[in-house]
This record gives structure tokens, C-alpha cells and sequence, in this order.
């Protein structure tokens, strides 16, 4: 299988977030890519390609321009402050809050975000732009007949929403891909979210419509991360009834309950019949993950990868998250080996 890879993401590396009452270092760190990239080439998978450069007009179908003005500009803001550490958000208009746009930098980064996990660094906008162009890329080559693809995205995506970023993502590569799709001619996209946590800014980007399906299994929102978004009774709304399917479980779900919601998951986008599949793949579903609370082993994603393959349709994998770096590599892979057969 083919991937796109940029060296662009070491440009961002975020100092600390928020965890259990302590301030840690980032656990979405460059490391993970690189580890999976080596893993890559170890068993050798494939060419490993650059990424292209499609500009900024494919992001802007699916992210709000403010948004894009914001994180583009946010680091020079902050840099002409000239305070020690990143640039992180702290304030919020939740519900007891106005909704205006506020002038300064913190504000405005509240505006833009839902949570503390989305540090803004001196390399941050040129990192995020190029892990879209990896995922634009690979959609590329898709469109160009290529039956699959791994788009080695870092940082994540799947989080971030058309005008608020969180949860370590800033750009929703999934979706800009998707967009990519719809944009070139295909009519019907299919979006297999297998990342531990909820894909709350996927969701949002296409509940209204039916030209993309999105099903997600993750750790139940009643108790996890993103914690307001990702039940199962969200469905979709007006011509997007219908078309997002959520399968939350419980912590401690192994391979058993998790297989059985990737059936049901999988059922529902061959009914679908999609001219293309993109899962949003995280690893983070791992039991040594640590910050995460479900139980697949290292075969677990040779098997996950065996049943996607099962749905025979042009598939591009987009990574998300995954934090047990010492095994992110073997569980990434072993999922497009399991996809190939090998
Ligand atoms: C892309 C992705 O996987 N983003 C995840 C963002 C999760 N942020 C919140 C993490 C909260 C972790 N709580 C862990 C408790 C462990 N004791
Ligand atoms: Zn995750």
C-alpha cells in the first residue's frame, strides 16, 4: 500500500496539556509519527511518498475562513507578546457566556476551540496545513486508481470541527478528504471512524447530509472524552437522517464487543454502497494505551484490517490518534497488512 508522509509535522511539538490535575507532556508527539513510519518501512508495505500541494481552497470547503485566519496568524500574535511557552486557550462562551468574537488573541482562541488540548507553536500552521495536503494527497492518488492508501496524518483531524478546533486536532483531514471527493465528481462517501474517542468534529461537518455517512465506535460519551457528542441516538438531522451512525461502549471493551460494533458498522456502509471509504484510523483502542479504556490486542487490528478489506471498496486510511508510541507502529500497520492480506 502507498503512503504519503510529510516531514512537516516535527514542526509541531506542544509543550504540556491538562490531565488527572496535572500539567504532562503532550501525549500527541512527533515520536508517534515517526515510530509508525518506521514501522512502515520495516516491513515494507510500500512506496512512501511526499505529500502535494493543493493549496488552501479544499480546507476552506469544510473549515469556516475566521477559523483559518485565526490559526494561520495566531503564533505571530502571540510571539509579538513575547511570553514564554505556547499559546493555549483558556476561556470558552459556553452556554452561561455571550458569543462575540472578542479582539485579543486568548479570546479569539477561545472562540475558535472547546478545549485546552490544541497548543498553537511556532511550526503549528505549517504542520496542519501539510497533514491536510498528506490527506489531499492520498486522495489523489485514489482518484487516480489506486485501490488504497495510508495518509500518514500528524496532527489528527477528527476532532476539529468547521470553526472550533480540540482534542489535539486542528484540521480535519478526514473531512477535508471527503470534501476532495465529493468536489471531483464521486456522489457518495462512507467515513469508518475507529479512533477510541468520538469523532464529534466529522460528525458536525456532515450531519445534514446524506452525501456522506459517518459511523464512529468509541468509548461511550457519558463517560468519555468528547464527552458532549458521539450517543447513539445522534442520527443525523434533515436530509442527514439517517446517515450517522454512532456505536459508543463501554470501558474495558475488548475485541468481542468491539468486533461486533465493527460488523454492525460495516453492514451499514455496504447498505450505503459508497464510491469510497475513508477510516479515520486511530490506535488509541489499544489496551496499553494510556489514556484511553478499551482492551484490542496487537492481532486485534490485523483482524479489523481483514474485515474492512471484506467491504471491497477504494479505501483511504487517514491516521488520527494512538498514544502507546512503543506499539503505535506494529497496531497501525498490522491494521493495513490485515487490510492487504499479508
Ligand atoms: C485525536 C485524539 O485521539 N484526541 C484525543 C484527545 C483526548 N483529550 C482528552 C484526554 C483525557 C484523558 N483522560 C485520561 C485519564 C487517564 N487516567
Ligand atoms: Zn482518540
Amino acid at each position: 500500500m502507498l503512503t504519503i508522509y510529510s516531514a512537516d509535522h516535527q514542526l509541531h511539538h506542544g509543550q504540556c496539556e491538562l490531565i488527572d490535575g496535572q500539567l504532562l507532556p503532550c501525549f500527541e508527539k512527533p515520536e508517534r509519527a515517526d515510530i509508525i513510519l518506521a514501522r512502515l518501512e520495516t516491513r515494507q508495505l510500500g512506496p512512501i511518498l511526499p505529500a502535494q500541494e493543493y493549496g488552501l481552497a479544499p480546507i476552506a470547503r469544510v473549515h469556516d475562513q475566521g477559523l483559518l485566519d485565526f490559526l494561520r496568524s495566531a503564533w505571530s500574535r502571540w510571539a509579538a507578546l513575547d511570553q514564554p511557552g505556547d499559546l493555549l486557550p483558556y476561556t470558552w462562551p459556553t452556554r452561561v457566556l455571550g458569543q462575540q468574537k472578542p479582539a485579543s488573541v486568548h479570546g479569539q482562541f477561545g472562540y475558535y476551540s472547546f478545549d485546552a488540548g490544541v497548543p498553537i507553536t511556532a511550526g503549528t500552521w505549517q504542520a496542519v496545513y501539510s497533514s491536510a495536503q498528506v490527506a489531499l494527497t492520498a486522495q489523489q492518488h485514489i482518484m487516480a486508481g489506486e485501490k488504497a492508501a495510508f495518509a500518514l496524518c500528524r496532527p489528527p483531524g477528527h476532532h476539529a470541527a468547521a470553526d472550533q478546533i480540540g482534542g489535539y486536532c486542528y484540521l480535519n483531514n478526514a473531512a477535508i478528504a471527503a470534501q476532495a471527493f465529493l468536489d471531483q465528481g464521486y456522489r457518495k462517501v462512507a467515513i469508518l471512524d475507529v479512533d477510541y474517542h468520538h469523532g464529534n468534529g466529522t460528525q458536525g461537518i456532515f450531519y445534514d447530509r446524506q452525501d456522506v455517512l459517518f459511523v464512529s465506535i468509541h468509548g461511550d460519551p457519558a463517560a468519555e472524552y468528547p464527552f458532549f457528542l458521539g450517543y447513539a441516538d445522534e442520527t443525523g438531522v434533515g436530509a442527514g437522517e439517517g446517515y450517522n451512525l454512532n456505536l459508543p461502549l463501554p470501558a474495558g471493551s475488548g475485541w468481542q464487543q468491539w468486533g461486533a460494533a465493527l460488523e454492525r458498522g460495516c453492514q451499514r456502509i455496504s447498505d450505503y454502497q459508497p464510491d469510497v471509504l475513508i477510516v479515520s484510523l486511530g490506535v488509541d483502542t489499544y489496551e496499553d494505551d494510556p489514556i484511553s479504556c478499551f482492551r484490542l490486542t496487537n492481532a486485534d487490528y490485523l483482524t479489523m484490517g481483514q474485515r474492512i478489506a471484506a467491504l471491497q471498496l477504494p479505501t483511504l486510511f487517514v491516521m488520527e490518534g494512538g498514544y502507546a508510541v512503543e506499539a503505535i507502529g506494529i497496531n497501525t500497520v498490522n491494521v493495513l497488512e490485515g487490510f492487504e492480506g499479508r
